[in-house]
């Protein structure tokens, strides 16, 4: 078992009450991972993602190794085929396989480059680990998605809905940087999996990809789309059409408390990092509805279902590597 995208899950509903219940007793399984390792190999940079992925596994008895690729390992090169005579030193077939013989598990970050669309929508760096790795693969933010995100966000949103059916609205606001769009592109896909209201509010011309966004409600004014939502989900993403550039950087966008006011006392949510004053005022950020630190708690019981659900399915592949000898076994 892989988990790649929020749709590796097979009923969220199922998934969120598991990582409360383990949020509970976070320790109940701390022999599953016993002698097992986490390899968690990181293109970019991570707080949250590394600190609650590496906990999670802790919490379940598993050794974890963790390696900062970019200033650390060698420059890979991802194309079948290539005449390695410039830039990378080593390909991902040898890179992928020499780490599953060390790791049972590989969790990846890799970052969307926002300069070719089409590369980042191949996601380069995790096909080729899932092509080349003889074990499961967790996905840390990819080019397109960052499912652990989402699915921490799904078990915040259970915790603190206090209606059935709650109104949902992620609203971008504007950055000084060019973001990718995989935590917004994640959280459409596992609001796609939830019953609720939900409203996408972005500039014009900043619509996601809609092979992800589908049929979801997209709101122009994000006023209009603020009223009487219990939830507000806020991050920025740079354009996707006029790909990874940055066509809007309008402060009218930003979530101040008086755009709150419009709400019906909702929560207010973001994956961190955030940019204070740009993204979110210091008002609602540190408001008592803002539950971004919580949310950032969940991350942990987020991995820890994912790699609870990967221990339990996978039983340890055989570790064959490209220089296996017989005698050795
Ligand atoms: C990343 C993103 O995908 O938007 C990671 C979010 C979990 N965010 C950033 O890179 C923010 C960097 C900044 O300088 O604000």
């Amino acid at each position: 078992m892989n988990y790649i995208s929020i749709q590796n899950i097979d009923s969220l509903e199922k998934w969120v009450k598991q990582a409360l219940k383990i949020k509970k007793k976070p320790l109940k399984n701390k022999k599953l991972g016993k002698n097992k390792t986490l390899g968690m190999l990181f293109f970019n940079s991570s707080l949250r993602t590394r600190l609650s992925t590496q906990k999670a596994a802790l919490n379940l008895g598993m050794n974890v190794m963790v390696m900062n690729f970019t200033t650390e390992g060698w420059t890979l090169e991802f194309e079948d085929g290539a005449v390695m005579n410039s830039g990378s030193s080593e390909h991902i077939k040898e890179a992928a396989a020499v780490v599953s013989q060390y790791c049972d598990i590989i969790a990846i970050r890799a970052f969307a480059g926002l300069i070719d669309k089409e590369k980042d929508n191949a996601e380069i760096v995790l096909s080729g680990f899932l092509k080349h790795a003889t074990v499961p693969i967790v996905n840390m933010e990819s080019a397109t998605g960052h499912p652990l995100q989402s699915l921490a966000d799904a078990i915040t949103m259970a915790e603190h809905k206090t209606k059935h059916k709650p109104k949902v609205v992620l609203s971008w606001a504007p950055h000084p940087k060019a973001l990718p769009q995989a935590v917004a592109n994640s959280f459409v896909e596992m609001m796609q999996l939830q019953d609720a209201e939900f409203v996408i509010t972005h500039p014009e011309g900043y619509e996601l990809n809609s092979e992800i966004t589908k049929d979801s409600k997209i709101e122009y004014d994000q006023n209009k789309a603020f009223e009487n939502a219990d939830f507000i989900y806020t991050k920025n993403w740079s354009n996707y059409n006029e790909y990874g550039k940055i066509t809007n950087t309008d402060s009218n966008w930003t979530v101040t408390a008086e755009k709150m006011k419009l709400t019906n006392n909702a929560k207010f949510m973001h994956c961190l990092p955030v940019r204070r004053n740009v993204i979110v005022t210091d008002e609602v950020l540190d408001s008592e509805n803002s539950i971004v630190i919580e949310q950032a708690n969940n991350r942990t019981y987020a991995a820890q279902v994912v790699l609870q659900k990967i221990l339990k399915s996978s039983p340890t592949p055989p570790k064959e590597g490209l220089f296996k000898s017989k005698s050795a076994k």
